[in-house]
């Protein structure tokens, strides 16, 4: 398997609960490479400017109040399968159906409160990354 890159986002219910160091380590300890790493909290235009996939979705309004709602940590990870490793490790969007191994098993509370996101293609994980990351701040 090649070598990959993928974004993440440590959440804001996660940052506000004092879980982003235990997610950190849960990363750490799972062989990605943190490549690049920041505390963040995006403004409602990055928000939707970053969840722009979804603008027509019913939960949009949520999920960017949700996103805004206090800082994040937004990351560049690096493994082998990136981009598959990462959202095993999250578990599934529902928090309530995801594993107790998992981030969002541990950390997470439901369908929208779920703690961490992580890109699902290899062109979400290139436009998910320069959206936050500029070519100075990648190591
Ligand atoms: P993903 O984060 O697992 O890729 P997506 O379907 O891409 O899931 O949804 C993006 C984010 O939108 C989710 O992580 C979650 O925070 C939020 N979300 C998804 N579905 C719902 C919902 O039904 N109600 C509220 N928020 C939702
Ligand atoms: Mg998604």
């Amino acid at each position: 398997m090649a070598v990959e890159q993928t974004f993440a986002i440590i959440k804001p219910d996660a940052v506000g609960a004092g879980n982003a160091g235990n997610i950190i380590q849960m990363i750490e300890d799972n062989g990605f490479n943190i490549v690049c790493m920041k505390k963040t909290r995006l403004t409602t235009a990055q928000a939707q400017g970053f969840y722009h996939v979804h603008s027509e979705r019913p939960f949009f309004g949520e999920l960017v109040e949700f996103m805004t709602s206090g800082p994040c940590v937004v990351l560049m990870l690096e493994a082998e399968g990136a981009i598959s490793k990462w959202r095993d490790l999250m578990g599934p969007t529902d928090a309530t159906k995801a594993g107790p191994d998992t981030v969002r098993g541990r950390y997470g509370t439901d369908i929208g409160r779920n703690a961490s996101h992580g890109s699902d293609a290899p062109e979400t994980a290139a436009f998910e990354t320069q959206y936050f990351f500029n070519c100075f701040e990648r190591l």
